[in-house]
């Protein structure tokens, strides 16, 4: 299992400059939901990959959404989502557009 998706947040958090407050237990909801779509287990999601989380998150128009997260999250452009700050970039994606609905559930 990669290591990164144990990573904290907070190395990101602070430099931000009103961070919002962040419910761990949504967090662990989407790093659960990231592990679930990497089909192959090596850690990297592909367009494919977030595809299919941004369908389980029920995305309106999910390759749509993963073409704004690419933008928003793969920093050096490789066109996956790889390593900790891509992953966290990501993870704050989410969290920014689908973090209240997943509180609810
Ligand atoms: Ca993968
Ligand atoms: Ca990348």
């Amino acid at each position: 299992m990669p290591l990164f998706f144990h990573s904290t947040l907070t190395s990101y958090i602070s430099p931000r400059v009103n961070p919002k407050p962040v419910d761990q237990k949504v967090v662990e909801k989407i790093r659960g939901i990231l592990k679930e779509v990497d089909g192959d287990g090596d850690g990297r999601l592909t367009r494919d990959e977030l595809k299919k989380a941004f369908d389980k998150l029920g995305a309106w128009f999910p390759a749509f959404r993963t073409k704004l997260a690419l933008n928003a999250a793969d920093k050096n452009g490789d066109g996956v989502i790889s390593g900790d700050l891509e992953t966290e970039e990501l993870i704050y994606y989410i969290l920014d557009r689908y973090g209240e609905t997943l509180q609810e559930k």
